[in-house]
């Protein structure tokens, strides 16, 4: 028999429970595997054959295994037969190995998923309770109580609603070590270290490598926020300094209708580039996270990534009106400056005005307005026919922009952090509703990062302010 799966050196535990009860997607959810070349989840009863191995790694070295097995077909049969084999005693762990060694004809599924606990691997028994607790559960449970490992009972709900928990968890609890519920679609990292945390107690034997599992899963969960960290604030530069520009030639410069072209491709290809770099930043956090099915939820057609051009998308993120009022105010000449750098297409003359009340005012004013994209011809203002010009465009002239940047990629990393790997359907980043994380930020956090903010959006990135940047962005990925 093809045993490579098992390794006495190494402390194991087998995922057990009737076909379709969420194993394998509980094995996904648990070790982050999304990818069904590795583990095959779907609705066909019996898709998983054989028993297969999963280590956990670190450092290049396993520190404990996983084995994923085919679901109990014929618990009831299967128990009757242990029962059999055992005559007039109790049923204990000799008959369950003897029912492997001799019944493999029969029962090939029970035995194969059986053949791990009587070779020392401790027991998840995973069960879904939204499902009525029949006598072939009753029967497993027998089989399972009757083997002597340690066991841990996982109720994984694979519907809505309540079902049957109490029954199932009165019952299981007579019968394993530990009793947790664990949902294979929506378990986050809390969860997942709960259930590692659950091995401990029931695999006293393996305390220590269990223990240095979870270090080392603590240890890994630091490092990715601090990279998803250094992506975003890299985003954040590359976005506030991001301009899109075009000579103007005296053509230009006599045809209004040729102006206003170029000036139209040149937004094009400001929104593109913008959602260029924040697809780079999600795709960077796919990959630090181990998603493969999730994907951007950027929109190919538009191009506009965040749709900067729709007024809901700064109603819902970013800062309030007070909110950046306040945020500018500390630093009010900064901001006042970054004001004046570009003029408004449409408010020539104003941004000046508005500029020299100051940052805090500037800000309160232009609040709730619609990005408008600074546009300047550089050099001297206005057109003046003979001379070269360049027409640069961007960033949009609301002060909220790198707020409402921001918030949305705190919004999508949350929902990142949410999907469950054990989930098959490719999916889109979701943004909820409404979710503002920057509202919620402290003060400091706040005025510190306008400060910074300010800075890219001069073109002139405070490299001083970067460690202390860093740092808050860190914080408010974890919060
Ligand atoms: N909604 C929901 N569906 C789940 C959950 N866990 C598993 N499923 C679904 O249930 C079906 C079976 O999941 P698997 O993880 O393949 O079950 P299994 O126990 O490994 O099945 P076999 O290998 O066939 O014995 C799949 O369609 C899963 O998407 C869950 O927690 N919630
Ligand atoms: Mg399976």
């Amino acid at each position: 028999m093809n045993d490579d799966w098992w390794n006495p050196e190494i402390p194991s535990f087998v995922v057990v429970g009737r076909v379709n009860a969420g194993k394998t997607s509980t094995l996904a959810t648990l070790l982050e595997v999304d990818n069904d070349a590795v583990l095959r989840i779907s609705a066909t009863p019996g898709e998983t054959t054989g028993v297969q191995a999963l280590p956990v790694e670190y450092d290049g070295e396993e520190w404990v295994r996983f084995l994923d097995t085919p679901g109990f077909q014929q618990p009831v049969e299967a128990m009757r037969e242990i029962e059999k084999i055992a005559g007039d005693r109790v049923p204990g762990p000799d008959d369950v190995k003897e029912f492997v060694e001799t019944c493999g004809a029969h029962f090939p599924d029970e035995v194969r998923l059986l053949e791990p606990v009587v070779r020392g691997a401790g027991i998840l028994y995973v069960v879904d309770p939204t499902k009525p607790l029949r006598d072939s559960f009753l029967a497993e449970i027998e089989i399972l109580r009757w083997s002597g490992r340690p066991r841990l009972a996982l109720m994984n709900p694979q519907e809505q609603g309540g079902g049957y928990e109490t029954e199932w968890r009165e019952r299981l609890g007579t019968a394993f070590n530990l009793t947790r519920t664990f949902d294979a679609h929506a378990a986050r990292y809390d969860e997942r270290r709960k259930l590692m945390l659950a091995l401990l107690q029931i695999e006293e034997r393996h305390a220590e490598r269990i223990e240095r599992v979870l270090q080392a899963m603590d240890a890994e969960w630091d490092q990715r926020r601090e990279d998803a960290a250094e992506a975003l604030v890299d985003f954040l530069e590359k976005a506030l300094t991001l301009r899109a520009r075009d000579g103007l030639d005296e053509r230009d410069l006599g045809v209004p209708a040729r102006r206003e072209r170029k000036m139209e491709a040149l937004v094009e290809e400001y929104f593109t580039k913008l959602a260029k770099l924040e697809r780079e930043c999600l795709d960077r956090w796919l990959k630090t996270y181990r998603h493969h099915l999730l994907q951007a939820d950027i929109d190919p057609v538009r191009h506009r990534g965040l749709d900067l051009e729709q007024e809901e998308t700064w109603r819902k993120f970013g800062l309030n009106r007070w909110q950046l009022a306040a945020a500018g105010a500390g630093i009010g000449a900064a901001a006042g400056a970054a004001f004046d750098l570009g003029v408004g297409v449409h408010s020539l003359g104003a941004g000046t005005v508005i500029g020299a009340l100051g940052g805090g005012a500037a800000a309160f004013l232009k609040g709730g307005a619609l990005p408008e994209l600074k546009v300047s011809g550089l050099g001297k203002l206005g057109f003046k026919s003979g001379e070269g010009r360049t027409l640069v465009v961007g960033p949009p002239s609301s002060p909220n922009f790198p707020w409402v940047l921001l918030d949305s990629m705190l919004v999508r990393y949350a929902s990142i952090l949410e999907r469950a790997h054990g989930r098959r359907d490719a999916a889109k980043i979701q943004v909820a509703e409404g979710d503002s994380r920057v509202r919620e930020f402290p003060r400091e956090r706040r005025s510190l990062l306008q400060k910074w903010f300010t800075s890219c959006l001069k073109g002139k990135v405070d490299r001083g302010l970067e460690p202390e940047v860093f740092a808050a962005v860190v914080e408010a990925l974890g919060e």
